[in-house]
């Protein structure tokens, strides 16, 4: 079944089979994030977090050129001019809640990368579980470049996945990281073909639709936790999620189909 987006148009979510594909839709600007995409992003992001029909969420953004270039410096610029106008009211109003929900959603979220991701589009790319990205597409952690330090978990993911030394260089010097240096770097999980990008999305996302959501959930959950714990409390937590997953309908018909040589079918629960 296929659900089209009741979204804003700045940004439109389909819903088939198990899989929400959410696409920042202002390709004539990048995608880059003003306010009717910021909030349109929210309010999809909230939907599909929500929806237990939806296994598997998908951001991605429109046309070729950009996944999404970060703050629109247009409609920026028009603000810095307006009296009392401070950054802090969309950092924690509009970015803050997106990526919390990108990154702690109990399902696998795919960045699908057709273009160049900047700034808080770079961030919100690293608060996905996967990035594929197309071989034409990048990243750019572009903040320091208009004077600012860095937001939208910038700070907390990258040390995460290039270490702390390779994550200061990139947010200190900024450049146009391309998919083939991203990959090596760790930013990107798979580089594919332009062309393939839809395609090798959707297998992905139709494998993780069809997957044992509660667990995925909760591996989310255990590897965040784990980041900011020492062993003795990721252990302790691990158990927890443990006795949670090892409840559930999934667990116990998985097992008993691999005792069957038979396939396993996840709900999800
Ligand atoms: O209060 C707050 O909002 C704080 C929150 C901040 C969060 C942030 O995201 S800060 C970071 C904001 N983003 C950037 O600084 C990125 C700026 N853009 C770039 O560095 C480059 O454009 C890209 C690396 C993204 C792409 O480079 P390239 O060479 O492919 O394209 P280009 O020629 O630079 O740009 C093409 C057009 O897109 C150009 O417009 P034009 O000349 O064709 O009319 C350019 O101005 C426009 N564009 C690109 N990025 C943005 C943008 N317009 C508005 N906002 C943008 N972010």
């Amino acid at each position: 079944m296929t659900v089209e987006s009741a979204a804003t148009p700045a940004v439109q979510f389909a819903i088939a089979d198990g899989v929400a594909t959410v696409t920042i839709n202002k390709p004539e600007t990048m995608n880059a994030l003003d306010l009717a995409v910021k909030e349109g992003l929210l309010a999809s992001l909230r939907q599909v977090a929500d929806d237990a029909a939806v296994r598997c969420v998908v951001l991605t953004g429109a046309g070729e050129r950009a996944f999404c270039a970060g703050q629109d410096l247009k409609e920026h610029a028009a603000l810095l001019e307006k009296e009392g106008f401070t950054l802090s009211s969309t950092v924690t109003e509009h970015y803050n809640p997106i990526v919390e929900l990108l990154a702690t959603m109990n399902k696998p979220v795919i960045a699908a990368l057709n273009g160049v991701a900047a700034g808080a589009g770079a961030s919100f790319a690293l608060a996905a579980d996967l990035r594929i990205a197309a071989d034409t597409a990048s990243i750019n952690f572009a903040f320091a470049g208009i004077g600012l330090s860095c937001d939208s978990g910038a700070s907390w993911a990258l040390p995460r996945l290039v270490g702390p030394s390779r994550a200061k260089e990139l947010l200190l010097l900024p450049r146009t990281i391309r998919s083939a240096e991203a990959l090596s770097l760790g930013l990107v999980t798979e580089v594919v073909p332009a062309a393939d990008l839809a395609s090798r999305v959707a297998e992905v996302a139709g494998t993780l639709a069809q997957g044992p959501t509660l667990a995925y959930g909760s591996i989310r959950r255990a590897v965040a936790h784990s980041s900011g714990h020492d062993l003795s409390d990721s252990l302790a937590h691990e158990a927890e999620l443990m006795a949670l997953t090892g409840a559930s309908g999934d667990h116990r018909a998985a097992v008993a189909s691999f005792l069957a040589k038979e396939r396993p079918t996840f709900n999800g629960r």
